[in-house]
């Protein structure tokens, strides 16, 4: 089947619409493209196979899926005229890694060829892709019968997928009017409305972003340090005196106040006054967890205060994006990193708790700075800061000189992985504490760091 002919039919069948649809974000979309009533069309699915057979010659998979309910049909059909294995993903989500979530045989480390209908945002192709590989099955390639994106390849290649496209918005526009299906102000309607989307989704602009996260990035600049210390010790005595040796190293300060045992009064305008002397940041690792009231009062209240002293804190987004509201509102000059991703062994975040946290970053930049987070390796990690909203940070801690763990569970990859993997800083606690000499140190971390990212950056 040709490829006009195969558009000019999908508009016949209704697969391609125009006119106004309410989208689930309440939006009024002027084109509505849904394929799941294409399998009803004999001659047309003899088309698409067709047309997808020709399209991933020269691609390299052992077994192929299709992402359902769409696909899956289309996908059996593909499998069954190229002779290659079909496997597919339950759509309800069991636990991750568990094996039950394939449908098919293929042997470990398998290659996958991904299918779908549409791509859009890319989403539900990365969350497959992820899926399958919490699995033991690898994908590189994924096929998609419309890119109504237009951009499509720009979305996957960021998380390091290739995405080969049937046809695109454009070409279906250019068919359509072509042949008078619809008429030239149609076209430019749906363009419009794409293009609208497009910047919609565009990230945040400068201007947005909360002046502390622009303060700590031009402290970087200036301290040439991307290291922040977390100063874990039990004592205001081994603290200070740790801190003597490390300060102008590092270009954040990273506390726990509550694991102090003799925290009292003179505790912050000390600290205050060190954060001034050597020019860094104070992050309380406080890890608020509860309901929007509580967090506000722990924040606030209580024997620390934290509000009064710490510019940036932790935020676990567990009880939901609003708990941000609780701590922040009416207060100036603060913000958080969200835990996106834990570096604690078998840890309960999934890929789905994490995008909703990136995206709770991205709604909030004024009180959220970036993110926490960790992987299991370079790859990992930039798959996973691929996702990040623009000009959001990643910190991240589970970081040594060399890689290894605690006997509590806790997880190290070396400074070098964190950083060439899109970490903005890394965060060491013990890889110094617990060294001989914590100043030396804490300069070979920094130099390591710093040398890695201006790498990166480069
Ligand atoms: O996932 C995480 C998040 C955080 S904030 N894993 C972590 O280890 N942390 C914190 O980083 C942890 O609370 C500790 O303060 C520091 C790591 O310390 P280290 O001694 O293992 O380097």
């Amino acid at each position: 089947m040709k490829r006009e002919e195969f558009i000019e039919k999908l508009f016949e069948i209704g697969a391609v619409k125009f006119g106004k649809f309410t989208l689930k974000s309440g939006k009024v979309s002027p084109f509505y493209f849904d394929l799941r009533d294409m399998i009803s069309y004999p001659e047309l699915l003899d088309g698409i196979v067709e047309l997808l057979v020709e399209k991933i010659r020269g691609l390299e998979f052992d077994v192929l899926t299709g992402i359902p309910y769409t696909a899956l049909p289309i996908a059996s059909l593909v499998a069954d005229r190229i002779k290659k294995p079909l496997i597919y993903m339950r759509k309800e989500e069991k636990a991750y890694g568990t094996g039950n979530n394939v449908i098919g045989k293929y042997q470990p480390g398998a290659v996958c060829l991904v299918i779908d209908d549409l791509i859009t945002t890319g989403e539900s192709k990365i969350e497959t892709a992820e899926r399958l590989e919490a699995e033991g099955v690898k994908v590189k390639d994924m096929v998609v019968v419309i890119d109504r994106s237009n951009n499509g390849n720009e979305i996957l290649g960021r998380s390091g997928y290739d995405l080969h496209s049937l046809i695109t918005l454009d070409e279906i526009l250019a068919i359509l009017t072509k042949g008078k299906y619809i008429d030239d102000a149609m076209a430019l309607k749906v363009k419009d409305f794409t293009n609208g989307l497009a910047e919609d989704k565009t990230e945040i602009k400068a201007e947005n972003l909360n002046p502390l996260t622009i303060k700590l990035q031009e402290t970087m600049k200036r301290k040439q340090s991307n290291l922040i210390l977390s100063l874990d010790v039990t004592n205001q005595k081994d603290f200070f005196e740790i801190l003597d040796k490390t300060a102008f190293e590092i270009v954040m300060l990273k506390t726990h106040a509550d694991i102090l045992e003799d925290y009292d009064q003179s505790f912050v305008p000390k600290l205050k006054e060190y954060a001034r002397k050597y020019d860094f940041h104070i992050f309380e690792d406080r890890k608020f967890a509860d309901i929007g009231n509580t967090v506000r009062m722990q924040y606030r209240s209580g024997i620390y205060k934290i509000a009064e002293w710490a510019e940036f804190v932790t935020v676990h987004l567990v009880a939901g994006a609003a708990i941000l509201d609780g701590l922040f509102g009416g207060i100036e000059g603060r913000s958080s990193f969200l835990l996106a991703r834990m570096s604690s062994k078998d840890n309960l975040i999934n890929e789905a708790y994490t995008r909703k946290v990136l995206e709770a970053g991205r709604k909030n930049p004024e009180v959220v700075s970036g993110f926490i987070g960790h992987g299991k390796d370079k790859t990992d990690i930039q798959r996973f800061k691929a996702k990040f909203p623009a000009g959001m940070m990643l910190l991240m801690p589970g970081v040594k000189l060399e890689s290894g763990t605690d006997n509590l569970g806790q997880q190290y990859l070396t400074v070098e992985e964190a950083i060439a993997g899109g970490a903005d800083c890394i965060i060491v606690g013990r890889g110094i504490i617990k060294s001989e000499d914590q100043g030396a140190t804490a300069k070979i971390y920094r130099e390591r760091a710093w040398k890695a990212y201006i790498y990166r950056i480069n």
